[in-house]
């Protein structure tokens, strides 16, 4: 199987190569965002957008789940929320005229990165059966389109319900809630390729999926532990949390195979000293080789058990279970298989248990980097033993903080957007609304597409995202997706999606979050929960991006009336006309958000959803208490002549949205197909810096993907690993290739081997 990059597309893939930089944002950061900004939006526009980011009464940044302080800067957002801003604020339209001139095969041939760059879609449009072209289509026939297809179905479990995670809570609301009135619990999300193997990890362990910091106890914080993340890039706003913590005395280490720019300096575009010096934030940088966390954390965890004093005896006992059964696992843990699986010195472990046992209250921070390999929910479980030990949480300046990706991923999953949903919340909801929701489990993303693959489904609707540019194994999950009788697209902008679609395919433009969005009931707001578990409006102030556009909540609620007709007792065109009546709903069906409304009206800036753990050390497990847990160790083991790929982002990506060519602080420029190898290992395998490599993927059943055509960069990645950046890299993504438990992609370990390329 092989990946192309796009012909008859005028971006040019050009990598030029720098040596990497030593400190994030600085002035830089701010020329990017502006040029960035006014590029897509014009000066006036970047002005009146950009202040409203973040604001108690302005909207959610689109960027990342990272949370707002209480005290909020008049510039409450970073570089990339800003180019995140502009993509959807940009003045640039996709028009019926534009579909007219692109066909279909044309647009498939474009990259993501072109096709981002064309603009805000303005008018649903259709494909149908045996176009080569989408057409203009009214809303009404959409919606009935889609009813048609939906009700020929031979089973409700034959429609996948896909949301990405910028959806509101009001409209992830109302999706699951039309998904069950349907008939069916198939409702995978980006949280399946994302922090899954969080979620599980954290269900089993502390009896809730969520972290369990606010950004107080960051700041209060003796020790930060942040593993398998890249803040600089991807949550620069928590650089400032970082550099708070430390000026507080904290000391933080890093644990990557990549030395990120952002961990090592950060230069506060917010203070005047910032700009000119910066902080350096690392005090030890970890340079472990992929996947070897789990193996790090069990070790310094027997460290921790054989130093007289240094567990706390009294949260033990009180509050944990599985403790002897772990003790004798960790006893185990080797230094020598230790170092092997890590690559790392014996004095840095040293050094990190010197900091682990100085510090009274830890916190954990991670990301994909421990989410994206086949052992990430033991290697997350191994995280909680580690902060279990010392009783690490629920007591303010510790505990576990996976770092969230979309803007509002976590309140997704609070609204129930879960293919697994606990039977006690369809009870709710059933008592709710009169209905009967299904109890068998539905699809997740990995198990859609091999539904899709296998005939078992035949519609696939998606409430955003980009699914076959996101999802792993491209080539198959494309065919798959060309089996649908329907695809169905709720998006702001174009992506491949759009170009790889069923017999019939729905593009159904929607309002962003910085847009105006007015109903029959009046103004509306929506929410978004952060990655603290703060609830919080969002309200746009731009106007709509065109008259056509129809927002989120009110899709869902048309495409139900228009499938469930008079069957519904569900009253929909209300809920469309006025969101806080979804709002009264929710604060019936899900705990903790008891009146809704009120609170929002009180504060403005939010409330905290209740943690068990975090409040009360009360955790809610089978066990009733935080479970310890003792799983075998577990690393990839490479073959000779291999290297272990890491797929991940670049400066100028927000996902599969491509703002631009340049990953500033890695030091590559205007391309994207590179691959970031040690010198050393890349010099054994006869790679100069700058050749050209086809990357070829290694699946345990014999077959082979192929990613022809990047540049191998000399770059300071731990020994035996690569880099490269995703989605360009997911045809090497075996489909089968996933986390135990959690089932999401293993995209940050995959075996490859380098081959001399034909194209270069
Ligand atoms: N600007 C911008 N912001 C974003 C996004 C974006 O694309 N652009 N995406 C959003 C989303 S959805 C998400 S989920 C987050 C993603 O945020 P991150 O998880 O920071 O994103 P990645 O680029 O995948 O980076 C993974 C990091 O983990 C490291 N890593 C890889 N493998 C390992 C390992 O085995 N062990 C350890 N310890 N480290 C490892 C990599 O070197 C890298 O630093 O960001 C969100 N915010
Ligand atoms: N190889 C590899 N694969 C990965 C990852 C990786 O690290 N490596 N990371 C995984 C992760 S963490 C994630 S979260 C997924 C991301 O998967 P997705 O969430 O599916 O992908 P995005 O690229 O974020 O989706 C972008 C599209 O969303 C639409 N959009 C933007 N804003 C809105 C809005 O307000 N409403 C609606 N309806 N649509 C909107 C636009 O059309 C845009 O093109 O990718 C995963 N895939
Ligand atoms: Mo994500």
């Amino acid at each position: 199987m092989v990946s192309k990059p796009p012909v008859g597309d005028p971006v040019q893939d050009a990598p030029q190569v720098t040596p990497p930089q030593h400190a994030a944002a600085g002035l830089p950061a701010i020329g990017h965002t502006l040029r960035i900004a006014q590029e897509q939006m014009g000066l006036r526009r970047t002005a009146r957008t950009l202040l409203k980011v973040n604001q108690k009464d302005g909207f959610d940044c689109p960027g990342c789940a990272w949370p707002e302080g209480d005290k909020r800067h008049v510039a409450e957002f970073c570089e990339n929320g800003a180019k995140a801003v502009a993509e959807e604020a940009t003045l640039r339209r996709v028009t019926p005229e534009f579909f007219a001139a692109h066909p279909l095969a044309d647009l498939a041939d474009r990259s993501g990165y072109w096709l981002g760059q064309q603009g805000r879609i303005t008018q649903p449009m259709l494909l149908p059966e045996g176009g080569d072209r989408y057409e203009p289509v009214t809303w009404e026939r959409a919606f009935a389109i889609v009813a048609e297809e939906l009700r020929a179905l031979g089973s409700p479990d034959e429609a996948l319900f896909y949301t990405s995670g910028r959806t509101s809570n009001e409209a992830a609301f109302l999706l699951q809630l039309f998904a069950r009135e349907f008939g069916t619990n198939n409702l995978p999300d980006c949280s399946n390729m994302c922090h899954e193997s969080s979620g599980s990890a954290l269900t089993e362990t502390i009896g809730i999926g969520k972290g369990s910091v606010s950004l107080e106890d960051l700041h209060r914080a003796d020790l930060i532990i942040v593993a398998g993340q890249n803040p600089g890039t991807n949550h620069p706003r928590m650089l400032s949390a970082l550099e708070k913590a430390k000026a507080g005395g904290a000391k933080i280490i890093s644990v990557n195979p990549l030395p990120e720019a952002g961990l090592e300096r950060f230069k506060n575009p917010q203070t005047p000293q910032g700009m000119l010096k910066g902080a350096a934030l690392n005090d030890l940088f970890l340079q472990i080789r992929i996947g070897g966390d789990q193996a790090l954390f069990r070790l310094l965890n027997k460290l921790v058990l054989e130093t007289a004093g240094a567990v706390d005896e009294e949260f033990v006992r009180e509050h944990t279970h599985g403790y002897e059964e772990f003790v004798a696992a960790a006893g185990e843990a080797d230094w020598d298989e230790t170092l092997a699986a890590t690559g790392l010195d014996r004095s840095e472990i040293e050094r990190a248990l010197e900091m682990v046992l100085a510090s009274e209250r830890t916190v954990v921070c991670w990301a994909m980097g421990l989410t994206q390999h086949k052992h990430s929910v033991p290697t997350i479980r191994e995280v909680v033993n580690f902060l279990l030990l010392r009783g690490n949480i629920g007591r303010p300046g510790a505990g576990v903080c996976p770092v969230r990706g979309h803007s509002n991923v976590q309140g997704d999953r609070t609204m129930g957007i879960f293919e697994r949903p606990a039977p006690a919340f369809l009870d709710a909801l059933d008592k709710e609304f009169g209905i009967v929701s299904p109890r068998r489990h539905g699809f997740d993303v990995v198990r859609s597409i091999q539904a899709l693959r296998d005939g078992e489904a035949k519609v696939f609707f998606a409430m955003g995202g980009n699914f076959v540019g996101a999802t792993p194994d491209t080539e198959v999950t494309e065919a798959a997706m060309r089996r649908a009788r329907l695809t169905v697209h709720v998006s702001t902008k174009l992506n491949r999606s759009h170009a790889v679609t069923g017999t019939r395919a729905l593009i159904l433009p929607t309002l962003g979050r910085t847009d105006k969005d007015v109903q029959a009931g009046g103004k509306q707001f929506v929410t978004v929960e952060d990655s603290m578990s703060l609830v919080h409006a969002s309200r746009g102030n731009l106007p709509p991006a065109s008259p056509h556009l129809l927002s989120e909540p009110a899709i869902v609620a048309r495409m139900a009336r228009a499938v469930l007709g008079d069957g519904s007792a569900t009253p929909w065109e209300e809920f469309e006309a006025d969101y806080a009546t979804i709002r009264d709903r929710i604060a019936r069906v899900v705990p903790g958000f008891e009146d809704f409304n009120a609170r929002l009206a009180a504060d403005p800036g939010g409330f905290r959803l209740p943690h068990g753990p975090r409040d009360e050390r009360r955790f809610p497990t089978k066990t009733g208490k935080a479970n310890f847990t003792a799983a075998p160790v577990e690393y990839p083991r490479v073959p000779k002549g291999r290297l272990l790929l890491q797929t991940l982002r670049s400066h100028d990506q927000y996902n599969t949205t491509i703002y631009g060519l340049d990953d500033r602080y890695r030091g590559i420029k205007g391309g994207r197909r590179v691959v970031l190898v040690h010198p050393e290992d890349a010099a054994a395998l006869g790679f100069a810096d700058g050749a050209y490599a086809d990357l070829v993927s290694e699946w345990t059943d014999g077959s082979e993907r192929r990613a022809p055509g990047f540049r191998v960069v000399h770059y300071p990645t731990s020994r035996g690993c690569a880099a490269a950046y995703y989605p360009e890299t997911n045809v090497l993504v075996p489909l089968e290739s996933t986390a135990d438990v959690s089932n999401t992609p293993a995209s940050k370990s995959v075996i490859v081997r380098l081959e001399e390329s034909a194209s270069a």
